[in-house]
């Protein structure tokens, strides 16, 4: 049963969750099991013929894993989905699906520094050609697009510029040169940007972020709204063995249901937040999609269904006085990751984007004082109190 006739916030609770139909369970029961027992012979051939499709091992399917992939297969308005261990399980997935020896990617220049990573020091090892652009120009990617291109990659907003690419002009170049593109949604969630209905191929989430948003789980998810390019993911996915186990994906699921709620807090803290650290002394500029000062502000209205709730910022002072933000703040808490239901501040350039160095982090314009923040749940006086003590102390 697909919930095309309900609202957003109703998908969250019920996508993919049918009552169990051993008790009647209301909530999904966790499959905690490595293998499936067949009642014969003949249905253990059939199942791995493909004539039976009942379950017969994790690593390639999953009762608990299934549930989870039909409900972000349907917030997503794709119409299959995979789920992985990690985001960049979800990525490397992608890109072994559809990369290789000869093949060459047109990217976004500010990605996740691991994403950037693999692509310039791995994928090299097996004749994968990478080029890394400003995407927020479609423009660059058109001139960037080479005869044996068969992926563009786009991360939209960025992490950690938050430069924001045209989904749809971006998804007609790419497909003008027959590539697919693919969409990281991560800072989004689907609440916020549906890819695939501006165009995509392919949108994968690290669910470690907003989808799971409760700090303790590592996830990704790829969805497709076509079969075929399913058909090939799944196969690398299930060989390779980047298969999520049903307890984490139990656990994502269950953080699902209140997305939602947790998505509108935090960005209704963010947008506030933004515009109060704009007009503050000690600040050098602020990067959030929701200000005008945004350089994609009106793509990202159009493209956006709300500007989300993760923020840049320099303060002045650079590097050293950001350090002393960092180190002061109470509520907010220095660590990586983002999209949780708690505040989180990090540095990208000595944290996340490390692994890219210094000159891949200037292409992609991560300035080394840039701070970014996660902003989370917490009553909007709390965090903005933290902050702006946190800034008096410079
Ligand atoms: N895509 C984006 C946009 C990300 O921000 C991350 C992780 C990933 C993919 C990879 O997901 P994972 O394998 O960690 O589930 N981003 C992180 C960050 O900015 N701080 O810590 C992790």
């Amino acid at each position: 049963m697909t919930h095309s006739d309900v609202c957003f916030d109703t998908k969250c609770i019920h996508a993919g969750q049918h009552p169990d139909k051993l008790f009647g369970g209301v909530s999904v029961p966790i499959y905690q099991s490595s293998t499936f027992a067949f009642e014969d012979a003949d249905q253990g051939a059939a199942r791995f013929s493909g004539k039976d499709c009942g379950y017969k091992y994790t690593r390639i399917g999953n009762p608990t894993t299934a549930a989870l992939e039909e409900c972000v297969a349907e917030l997503e308005n794709g119409k299959c989905a995979v789920a992985t261990a990690s985001g960049m399980a979800a990525i490397s997935t992608v890109f072994m699906a559809f990369l290789g020896a000869g093949k060459h990617i047109v990217s976004t220049g500010s990605v996740y520094g691991p994403t950037r990573t693999i692509l310039e020091k791995e994928l090299t090892r097996f004749g994968v050609e990478s080029t890394f652009v400003d995407t927020s120009s479609p423009e660059n990617v058109k001139n960037a697009i080479k005869p044996n291109t068969t992926l563009v990659y786009l991360e939209t907003p960025a992490n950690p510029t938050l430069s924001i690419s045209d989904i749809e002009s971006c998804a007609k170049i790419a497909h003008e040169a027959n590539a697919i593109l693919v969409v990281d949604n991560t800072f989004c969630s689907p609440i916020l940007q549906n890819p695939l209905e501006l165009g995509a191929d392919v949108v994968l989430h690290s669910m470690t972020k907003f989808l799971n948003g409760h700090s303790d789980v590592v996830a990704g998810i790829i969805v497709t709204k076509c079969g075929d390019l399913m058909k090939k993911i799944r196969t690398v996915l299930t060989q390779f063995g980047g298969t999520i186990d049903p307890h984490q994906a139990w656990l994502v699921l269950r953080g699902i249901k209140t997305l939602d709620m947790r998505v509108r807090v935090a960005q209704e803290n963010a947008l506030k937040l933004a515009e109060e650290l704009e007009k503050h002394p000690k600040v050098a500029w602020v990067k959030y999609p929701g200000l005008k000062s945004h350089p994609q502000y009106e793509l990202a209205k159009k493209q956006m269904n709300g500007p989300g709730a993760m923020i840049s910022f320099e303060v002045k002072g650079g590097v050293k006085a950001g350090k002393t933000v960092m180190d002061s703040v109470r509520v907010c808490t220095l660590a990586v990751s983002l999209g949780g239901i708690e505040s989180l501040i990090q540095h990208p350039a000595s944290m996340t984007h490390a692994s890219m160095g210094s000159e891949a982090r200037a292409q992609a314009e991560i300035s080394d004082g840039l701070i970014r923040l996660s902003v989370g749940c917490e009553n909007f006086a709390d965090i903005k109190n933290d902050i702006f003590s946190a800034l008096d102390k410079i």
